[in-house]
């Protein structure tokens, strides 16, 4: 098994692998710190400005605001509503690949349902987190390999078909 952190320029990534998403991350935290929080002030701290920066470059924040407001009612989530309304629908590959490594919040590679609980909180941090009904039903439409979590092709899947 190839133990390797950092993906060498050299090396053609392969599709799907953690390590590879966890450079993109480790490279956007870096060019951000440099150009918010060493060179203006970052009140906020390190990690919640630049988690708030990476979904907001990728995705409008008022798109952002719509998605929340739609499913403020506890069991009004659905996640195929949302995906178009935050217009994740609508974005690459590659971006939606950055979102999964922002969902999968301790990079085990898969989004496990303890993550998937706090999804909204991810794209706004007061809004509420998934009933327990709303988090295994969520976790149904995209497990396709039946092993309890998501992987990055699962939600690749799941938000571009
Ligand atoms: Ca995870
Ligand atoms: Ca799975």
């Amino acid at each position: 098994m190839n133990t390797k952190l950092f993906c060498d320029r050299d090396v053609p990534c392969r599709a799907g692998d953690p390590r590879c998403h966890l450079a993109t991350l480790s490279l956007l935290l870096v060019t951000h710190w440099l150009t918010n929080c060493y060179f203006l002030e970052c009140p906020g701290g390190v990690g919640n400005h630049w988690f708030n920066m990476s979904l907001a470059s990728i995705l409008p924040a008022e798109a952002i605001g719509n998605a929340i407001r739609e499913c403020q009612a506890p069991e009004s989530f659905c996640h195929k509503k949302f995906f178009q309304l935050c217009g994740l629908t609508s974005k690459s590959p590659q971006d939606v690949k950055v979102i999964f490594s922002i969902l999968d919040n301790d990079g085990s590679g898969f989004i496990e349902e303890e993550e998937l609980k706090f999804f909204l909180q991810r794209f706004s941090p007061n809004a509420r987190i998934l009933t327990e009904n709303e988090t295994k039903k969520f976790l149904l439409a995209a497990d396709e390999d039946n092993d309890g979590k998501i992987g990055a092709e699962e939600f690749q899947l799941m938000v571009l078909s």
